[in-house]
């Protein structure tokens, strides 16, 4: 295609698919999982026997639900808690519960990529919980840090659970716990969850389960780029594959390609070629133990104040301060 017929693409979505998918190796960043099927997917994944991180992280609040809402407010004055990437917020309400229960002055602020998700857990919180004073923001984590800082003007918690972190590699989480710090007072904390290193083969069943569920959800990117950008995937040419490397804690999601085959995206007018096994990279999920955790705070000019695990060991919350 000569740049002369190019078409102007305005969307994130759109660049980023068109980026991607005409680099070398291909990659789709995994934060377009998450439209309506993909909400749902993700919703079905939490519930799956092999995907434990959602019940360990479940676990670590209910078994020290007072002492982590204690660890939030020492002053007693009162805080903003702000939730990036909130999801259905199934845990969060215990945590609510529990700042309820004991009359903390907080207003909840939960902040999701998806709009979905975010109208969802507003209206389930105003039936389920009306005590609690919520005020709802759409966006995408490295778009809200800037406005963190004139979000709130008092002290703020800012919580990011389900071990959201581990699609960013290291660097990018330095940078992206950096531009937290930036936004934080001396008394701000970060409570923040992280996906332990354990078992190989526990983590790659956590990645790819018996029902196929991951793989419709690994395989969702593409048939959003059928239905949003006019696409032509036969999503059954491809294959979910999952990798894990013990050494780096680095779990990888793949698309591979059965067939050597082409594949039109009409409004990038973009024609995609693939080779027969080429892949397209599509997510990271990467896991921790408490020196790499250490080394990230250091990193970032932080520092770890607290660690809640749950009894298998298999996940953390740590709160940093700066
Ligand atoms: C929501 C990013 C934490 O990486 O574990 C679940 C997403 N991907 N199964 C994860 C996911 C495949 C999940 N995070």
């Amino acid at each position: 295609m000569s740049s002369k017929d190019q078409k102007v693409l305005t969307s994130t979505f759109e660049k980023e698919v068109y980026e991607g998918l005409t680099a070398f190796p291909k990659y789709l960043s995994s934060k377009f999982f998450y439209d309506e099927i993909g909400d749902k997917l993700f919703q079905q994944i939490m519930a799956l026997p092999e995907y434990y991180l959602t019940r360990a992280e479940y676990e670590i609040f209910e078994t020290h639900a007072l002492e982590i809402v204690n660890s939030f407010d020492t002053d007693k004055n009162g805080f903003d808690l702000i939730e990036l990437g909130a999801g259905d917020g199934k845990k969060t309400k215990i945590l609510l519960k529990e700042l309820i229960g004991n009359k903390f002055d907080f207003v909840y602020k939960p902040i999701d990529i998806s709009e979905n998700a975010v109208e969802g857990l507003l209206n389930n919180l105003q039936s389920e919980m009306p005590k609690v004073e919520v005020q709802g923001q759409i966006g995408e984590y490295f778009e809200v840090l800037d406005k963190l800082k004139q979000m709130s003007d008092r002290k703020k918690i800012i919580m990011v659970l389900g071990s959201n972190i581990g699609n960013l590699l290291h660097p990018r989480a330095i940078q992206f716990l950096k531009q937290l710090c930036n936004a934080m007072h001396t008394e701000d904390l970060i409570f923040m969850g992280f996906d332990q290193k354990k078992h190989p083969q526990k983590v790659l069943d956590a990645y790819n389960d018996q029902t196929g569920i991951t793989a419709a959800f690994n395989k969702n990117v593409l048939a959003r780029i059928n239905k949003e950008l006019k696409g032509n995937f036969d999503v059954d040419k491809f294959l979910h594959w999952e990798t894990y490397d013990p050494e780096s804690g680095t779990a990888k999601s793949y698309l591979v390609s059965k067939e050597k085959q082409t594949v039109d995206i009409d409004n990038l007018s973009l024609q995609v070629h693939f080779e027969a096994w080429e892949s397209i990279h599509t997510e990271i999920s990467q896991k921790y133990d408490d020196d790499i955790v250490k080394w990230l705070a250091k990193e970032s000019g932080l520092k770890i104040t607290k660690s809640f695990s749950d009894n298998g060991q298999n996940y953390k919350n740590y709160l940093f301060a700066k």
